[in-house]
């Protein structure tokens, strides 16, 4: 047996002291599913799953969900009616509300509950208040049909039929989306478990007689027992389930974190299908597998699905645990008794996705988004849950971390390498070590004894440092995070009352309770510089474990019946305490300086809406191909969740790569929006410069190549910030009628301007592409030509990534070598005009400070740029260009100039003239290059901060 200190999510028992802390020493295996559990391990999971499995086996089953006729009320814009389930008689609430932008919003509550249901994370959650539609008074009840126009067109409306319950959206005509479509809708009323009447039904026992049992159904309703845990579960049964069907869509997305395929699979038959529903609750899976619907640290219950001409998306906003079975149909299956609510509408001959939403606890709380493309769904997302927060520009930069570099003079010592390797990056991390025996807030004085100067060392070169901080606070009674959490309260507590306590990196630990506004206010307090001691501006902060990983709790989080602030239990609101931890620690950095600066905040958890307060990483991978591979999959899943800046530990974190595998992965997170080198603490050492040649140099190139692309990455982010779209993006949401990129995880598009196709598979030095469209493709490195529809295979000798840029895109470029990003901040830009079929191009240029607020009020530059019939134009998109802060920063860059114009796919031009804002023309020289059809211009001195320039070219 091979001891290893490493994670303790794997005891093996043994605890040994260690430089003065409780340290727990495992073996290093591979992920150990059976410590996680399968949906018939967790009751509800069961209950609803059999519920379904009944509702289909029965061919006259009838969902007993009926809406009462005369509760119904219709607002504008808003119907408010009862439920009755007519085998309990229970009455919930049904409430639609019609938001604008193609959205609706359902609730489904009970109407008198014995005590209240969880419904507090909605105000964490929503970032925005909702908008009601414009559209009024357009809702009628007929015949126990309801219907209600989501916009003034009749073109999209909602049907509600009363008897059973469905809710169906319409689109032209032709259903859309559907709830309760196949009548799985269940939902668990709170009950006393004496007023219980268990549900029987009848068995065959071995002598064939017919005998009333429990049915299966009435399983772990008041405990439940996995491993050598048991759940107590006071409030017994309190989930629920809903299927959500999407009509004539083959494909869903989203639903992250999970490490499969972008296109999701199906989970209960059909060809390579999964025999789990996808779960969605936030755990620390140590050496997580590939391909797999279990879960992983984060959860965003928003799923999109897309089909040739239109998308669909819903978000299920609950934080509990929930599981999401999804199978496909072709064509429609229906029972009997949910044919009769077909309208008498045609539904298309195509394969239909039909999902089972089952939730354990809370209300239930549904957006429907209709669209139509991908992109606007995204927007119609964000407007709920807020769009991605702008970062500081060095935070797309590349980031330097391992577990652990040992001391002051390691990092400075790695920091220099860089330098003397000439190899760009903006920030070293420190890992968990750094601390004084596990204590947040506190450092090993003895291996950092003046963390200021080693701050200040690296601000001298314009870098960054970042430490972790985790959740899980060490008991201790001279730890004064520890004392003050404890005086106060601010710890989750358990049900008999006293600070919850478990074990995590520094022994025995409490938890702090985000959920808590007073310990919210405290935790982002505790980043104050004269709190904080050694820190200072230059410092940012690592949110790990905050799942929360819990080394000794099931599952390796924590027990669901520990309680939080206003009494709740962990249960309702598990996968929303890693974004209460992320929002506090972003705050406490916005709040610890004067002038606020954008927070750098990465987490590991996340859940819908982390999107506003950093990025996340995709956790404990495996150096290995396959998870490379995985790494593209998955970050698009999270992109089209809302999550867009995240990415993977590059090259792996578990593991020694082969220099193979570490340049593929450079090159790969070259294009992935969050980028850094990361180790496990057994790894050998593996800092870029540390490489042998040709290694060395392949990877310092693809630093050089990110930082190069940083003005066209920043913008993209400017983009996602605006309008929610990601910068990483799956092909068919550029090119959304190409059925042939459905499924195509393993290319992706950066922006809507280049397409990326990482080699991510041994001893391969080529690559087969798609090129979709009728336009042309230029290789960014060679500035060849393709134009070619369909695939094609190309060279990816080890030097090469195949990137392309897209014919009509203008892209911005940096390419001067420097340290890091500030160094960068005067630079002047490179165009790459890659031209389309008609000799046109355009593109963007989103500039600001990089660092403060200011943009938020007008400090930043925004140009289009226009390549039309041989001319370059420049048009200032400003909202306001006149105002102060527009020419404060437009005056701070004023120098700042395009040195120099890459066209690509043009005829060698004659001459070619500057034509300035005053009028003058001046003559610039150019190379052109015969052979690619590639032409240089030469610095023609514009400047970017300055419209009313144009470059003819003739
Ligand atoms: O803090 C140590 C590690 C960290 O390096 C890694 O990135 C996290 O995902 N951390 C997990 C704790 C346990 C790792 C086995």
């Amino acid at each position: 047996m091979r001891l290893k200190l490493t994670h303790l999510g794997r005891i093996v028992g043994i605890t040994v002291s260690l430089a003065s802390c409780l340290t727990l020493i495992k073996t290093v295996e591979a992920v150990k599913k059976e410590d996680f559990k399968t949906c018939s391990q967790s009751g509800f999971c069961r209950r609803n799953r059999a519920y379904a499995d009944d509702a289909l086996a029965q061919p006259s089953f009838k969902s007993p969900y009926i809406i009462l006729k005369d509760s119904v009320k219709l607002g504008d814009s808003k119907v408010y009616a009862e439920v009755k389930n007519t085998e309990t008689d229970v009455l919930l609430t049904l409430d639609l509300f019609i938001l604008q932008d193609n959205t609706a919003r359902i609730r489904i509550n009970e109407k008198n509950p014995i005590k209240p249901r969880y419904d507090d994370h909605a105000q964490f959650t929503i970032a925005n208040q909702l908008i009601d539609s414009s559209v009024h008074k357009t809702s009628r009840a007929k015949d126990g049909v309801i219907t209600i126009l989501l916009d003034n067109t009749n073109k999209r409306k909602v049907i509600i039929t009363s008897e059973p319950l469905r809710i169906e959206f319409i689109v032209d005509e032709k259903p859309i989306v559907s709830l309760n479509d196949r009548g799985f809708f269940n939902f668990e009323h709170l009950r006393t478990k004496e007023s219980h009447k268990p549900k029987m039904v009848e068995k065959t026992n071995d002598e064939g007689a017919i005998e009333l049992v429990e049915a299966e159904s009435e399983k772990d309703l008041w405990e439940e027992s996995f491993k050598t845990w048991t759940d107590p579960k006071p409030n017994g049964p309190e989930s629920f389930g809903l299927d959500v069907s999407f009509h004539g869509f083959s494909h869903v997305y989203g639903i992250p974190e999970h490490s499969s395929s972008l296109s999701l699979k199906e989970t209960k038959g059909g060809e390579g299908s999964y025999d789990e529903p996808y779960r969605l609750y936030n755990t620390d899976v140590f050496e997580y597998a590939a391909d797999t619907p279990m879960s992983l640290y984060g959860a965003v219950p928003f799923m999109v699905a897309h089909q040739k001409d239109m998308s669909a998306g819903v978000f299920f906003m609950n934080p509990a645990e929930t599981w999401i079975d999804i199978v496909k149909t072709k064509p429609e299956q229906k029972n009997t008794a949910q044919k009769a609510f077909s309208f008498g509408k045609k539904v298309e001959d195509t394969k239909s996705t039909q999902t089972h939403w089952m939730t354990e606890a809370g209300v239930l709380d549904l957006f429907v988004f209709l669209g139509p493309s991908t992109k606007d769904i995204l927007r119609q997302y964000h407007a709920i849950t807020g769009t991605p927060s702008m970062p500081q520009m060095f935070a797309i930069g590349y980031h330097q971390s391992r577990w652990n570099y040992i001391n002051q003079r390691d990092v400075l010592e790695v920091d220099s390498q860089f330098d003397k390797h000439d190899i760009p990056y903006d920030v070293i991390w420190l890992d968990i070590e750094y601390t004084d025996e596990k204590k947040y807030f506190t450092w090993d004085i003895p291996k950092f004894p003046d963390a200021i100067k080693m701050e200040e060392e690296l601000e001298h070169k314009g870098r960054k440092l970042v430490t972790i901080i985790d959740p899980h606070i060490k008991r201790d009674d001279n730890y004064h995070i520890c004392q003050t959490a404890k005086d106060n309260g601010y710890f989750v507590q358990q049900p008999s009352g006293g600070d919850y306590e478990a074990w995590c990196w520094p022994g025995q630990s409490s938890w702090v309770d985000f959920s808590s506004p007073a310990a919210r206010e405290w935790w982002k307090s505790e980043f104050g510089f004269d709190k904080f001691k050694g820190t200072r501006e230059n410092v940012h902060i690592w949110n790990d474990m905050n799942e929360p990983s819990v080394f000794n709790g099931p599952e390796i989080t924590m027990q669901k019946e520990m309680i939080h602030y206003g009494k709740w239990e962990h249960r309702v609101l598990h996968n929303l305490y890693s974004v209460l931890t992320h929002y506090s620690t972003a705050e406490g950095i916005k709040e610890r300086t004067k002038v606020a600066q954008r927070p750098f905040v990465l987490s590991r958890g996340f859940y819908a809406g982390t999107q506003r307060y950093g990025p996340i990483w995709t956790g404990d991978n495996m150096v290995d191909w396959e998870s490379l591979y995985y790494t593209n999959p998955m970050i698009l899943s999270n992109s089209i969740a809302g999550i867009s800046f995240s990415g993977a530990d590059v090259p792996g974190f578990f593991g020694n790569p082969s220099p193979e595998l570490l340049v593929r992965w450079y090159q790969a997170a070259v294009f992935q929006p969050f980028f850094r080198g990361h180790a496990h603490i057994d790894t050998k050492r593996r800092e870029p410069y540390l490489l042998d040649e040709p290694y060395r140099s392949i990877t310092r190139a693809s630093l050089r190549e990110r930082y190069a692309l940083l003005p066209y990455w920043y913008t993209l982010f400017f983009e996602a910030h605006k309008t929610g779209v990601p910068m990483m993006r799956p092909m068919f949401m550029e090119f959304p009628e190409d059925e042939a990129l459905f499924t195509t995880e393993d290319q992706f598009m950066l922006g809507s301007g280049m397409l990326v196709k990482p080699v991510t598979s041994e001893g391969t030095f080529a690559a087969e592409i798609y090129f979709p469209g009728d336009q042309p493709w230029y290789d960014t490195q060679t500035f060849e030509k393709i134009q070619h529809n369909g695939y094609k295979t190309v060279e990816a000798p080890i030097e090469k990534v195949p990137a392309y840029y897209r014919g009509g895109h203008i892209i911005p470029r940096r390419e001067r070598a420097r340290r890091s990003t500030s160094g960068m901040k005067l630079d002047p830009f490179t165009l790459v005009i890659a031209l389309d079929n008609k000799g046109q191009a355009h593109g963007e240029l989103y500039l600001d400070d990089g660092e403060t607020y200011d943009f938020e009020s007008g400090a930043y530059v925004r140009t289009q740029f226009i390549y039309n019939n041989g001319v370059l134009t420049s048009k200032n998109l400003h909202e306001d260009p006149s105002s102060d802060a527009a020419t404060k920063y437009a005056a701070s860059i004023k120098d700042v100039r395009i040195e120099r114009i890459r066209l690509l796919g043009v005829e060698q031009p004659e001459h070619i003239h500057v034509v300035h804002p005053d009028a003058t023309r001046t003559p610039v020289s150019f190379e052109y290059s015969v052979a690619t059809g590639y032409l240089t211009i030469k610095d023609p001195k514009t400047l970017v901060s300055q419209g009313g320039w144009r470059i003819e070219i003739q």
